[in-house]
């Protein structure tokens, strides 16, 4: 009854908050919540097959409403309540708002231990769900219904923050759902949660004409940040008259077309030749909207002009602090209209505007390059990608979060839409995938949703396929598999590892080793089981004729493709992953030598 009278209003426009309820029902909820649930079927509850993909699924729809919407979450106590810690890490990370309202065991006591309660010897204020403390925004325990009445202001207001967002956990024990509370009326009433659009401060943003008047190399960052402000046409205004170039994060992809000269594409260890070269010798970064992680800042290398500073627009003072940087701490939109105002008469010079024009125009006829067809079998991933990224219009999504296909997609996608592009990459949870695929186009209806997952993600989580058949949802997964990880398998091999623990094969039962056979894993059949439509593609040529199909098909379609597990996209940045120090191993001795020597380049921003 709460729930389904919150609203949210920016920009004149108002919708409710929530979308219903995911779930899966146990003792610990199906009496209480679920008897409310039942008793509001406008409030539509959706059954899924995992806690933690309710919260996948939440969480996409939250980043494509641009966090203004999303689900309430439940699970019962126990396995169904920590199932959903894993998510709500994932949804606090990538700041986008999801309800987590796991039951709990009895306030009572009196019948403890109830069936799945954790017991501790040091309190009996503790159960599993104090796991969601530390990756939660707001975290409460309501142990006497008329708590509800000081905790549900608190959960809406963080959640509807854009700077506070993330994760909220209500925790219900058993009993306590189902008491009853002669609640005041207007707990109930129509509320609108009104969103700001925060302005800088006034000083700060003098401050902030006056370093880039005086800066000869500047460069933007674009983050998630631009996109969920709605600040994309803006920027665009911006670094046209000043000629600033943009780099983008994951988040931030999409935050220009990728064909605007401006626009250098990915930043960071994902990142371009070209935004890296602008990247490391700029004297101004401008970060809009990011949280500076170590894939945008190649794990502090990204950074080499001496004299380097930093102007941070941001909504969460938190993040516009980082670095070292001016903070200019308000909504990414309103922060660059004034600025847009104040520095009508600054434009970098021509040479430096030629030089960005040219790297952009250069990495396109990279990205041709690797999406070119060779012909050869299995296909690399890039001819896939390419393949796909050619089949779809400008408004369809593509939606990845784990594996080399993040990565390839963040260099190699050609995103037209701001929300085109739909990347989980703050936490980068396997098997985020299919779940959100569900999320995504349950917000976006009017869009086609085209999930791309390795072998491994789908292993991981792919039994929301038949939630997406439940519920009629439509979109296409798209299933590269390489027979193991590709990504970490790489990675493994850069830090001398030799790929070790990285394939899907056989144990050898005489050496105890693995052997070099595959495992029989027949994806197109697992999907089929699960009530997917599914077409199976081997070659480019096949590929295209599968999208061709899978556009016309009303449910989920999954089109598997076998791909080279050694074919991929080189890197144009360095990564810190901690190379051991000592080993037997010969490899990971050089390895070593080199992690130190790139260590050099690390830099600290005060
Ligand atoms: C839940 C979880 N466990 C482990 C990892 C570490 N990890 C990142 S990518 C990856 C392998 C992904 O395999 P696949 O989907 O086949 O993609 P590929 O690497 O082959 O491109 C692993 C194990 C992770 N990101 N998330
Ligand atoms: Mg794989």
């Amino acid at each position: 009854m709460f729930l389904k009278n919150q609203y949210v209003e920016r920009d004149g426009i108002e919708s409710p908050f929530f979308a219903g309820c995911l779930g899966i029902f146990g003792h610990g909820i199906v009496a209480g919540v679920g008897q409310g649930l039942s008793q509001n079927p406008d409030f539509r509850y959706y059954m899924t097959r995992n806690e933690q993909s309710s919260v996948h699924i939440a969480m996409a729809y939250a980043k494509m409403k641009n966090r203004l919407g999303t689900f309430a979450c439940i699970s019962s106590i126990g396995p169904g309540a920590t199932n959903m810690v894993t998510g709500a890490a994932c949804a606090t990370i990538n700041r986008l708002p999801v309800l987590i309202i796991p039951g709990d065991i009895f306030a009572r006591r009196n019948v403890s231990p109830v069936l799945q309660q954790l017991e501790s010897g040091a309190s009996q204020d503790i159960s599993v769900n104090d796991c969601f403390k530390p990756v939660s925004k707001y975290w409460d325990r309501i142990n006497r219904p008329e708590q509800l009445i000081a905790s549900l202001p608190e959960v809406m207001r963080v959640l509807t923050s854009p700077s506070e967002t993330g994760a909220v956990t209500l925790s219900l024990p058993q009993d306590v759902q189902a008491e009853a509370f002669d609640f005041p009326d207007a707990l109930f009433r129509k509320r609108v949660w009104k969103i700001p659009r925060p302005r800088p401060d006034i000083g700060h943003l003098h401050e902030a004409v006056s370093l880039l008047k005086a800066s000869a190399r500047p460069v933007i960052i674009a983050g998630g940040g631009v996109i969920y402000s709605g600040a994309t046409g803006i920027l665009q205004k911006f670094v046209e008259h000043t000629g600033i170039p943009v780099t983008e994060t994951f988040a931030g992809k999409g935050s220009l077309p990728y064909n605007h000269p401006l626009n250098l594409g990915a930043a960071g260890v994902t990142g371009t030749p070209g935004a890296n070269e602008i990247t490391s010798g700029s004297d101004l970064v401008i970060g809009i909207g990011t949280r500076y992680s170590d894939f945008t800042t190649a794990s502090k290398t990204a950074f080499q002009h001496p004299d380097v500073k930093f102007i941070n627009i941001n909504i969460t003072d938190f993040d516009s602090h980082k670095q070292g940087a001016l903070a200019l701490t308000g909504d990414a939109r309103v922060c660059l209209e004034e600025l847009n105002e104040l520095v009508k008469d600054y434009q970098v010079a021509a040479e430096y505007k030629t030089r960005t024009t040219y790297l952009s125009k250069d990495w396109d006829e990279q990205v041709s390059k690797f999406y070119k067809v060779t012909g050869s079998l299995p296909v690399s991933q890039a001819e896939v990608v390419g393949t796909v990224n050619a089949f779809t219009g400008p408004r369809d999504v593509v939606l990845c979060a784990a594996g080399s296909l993040p990565g390839d997609l963040h260099k190699l996608w050609r995103t037209v839409d701001p929300k085109g592009f739909h990347l989980e990459y703050g936490y980068s949870t396997m098997g985020y995938e299919c779940a959100a695929g569900i999320g995504a186009k349950m917000a976006c209806p009017d869009r086609e949703i085209y999930v791309m997952v390795g072998d491994g993600n789908y292993l991981m989580m792919n039994n929301e396929i038949v939630t997406a058949i439940q519920e009629g949802i439509k979109f296409t997964i798209v299933l590269l598999n390489n027979n193991g990880f590709a990504s970490i398998g790489g990675l493994s091999q850069s830090i001398g590892s030799q790929r070790f623990g990285t394939k899907y094969r056989y144990r050898d039962k005489k050496t105890g080793s693995m052997t070099d056979e595959m495992l029989p894993v027949d994806f197109a059949q697992n999907a089929r089981s699960l009530g997917a439509y599914v077409i199976e593609a081997y070659d480019v040529e096949s590929l295209k004729a599968a999208l061709a199909e899978a556009k016309k098909q009303t449910r989920t379609t999954v089109i598997t493709i076998e791909t080279d597990l050694y074919k991929g996209v080189p890197g144009y940045a360095w990564w810190e992953v901690a190379v051991a120090a000592v080993s037997d191993i010969d490899t990971v001795q050089k390895a070593y030598s080199e992690y130190v020597e790139k260590k050099k380049k690390q830099r600290y921003f005060l």
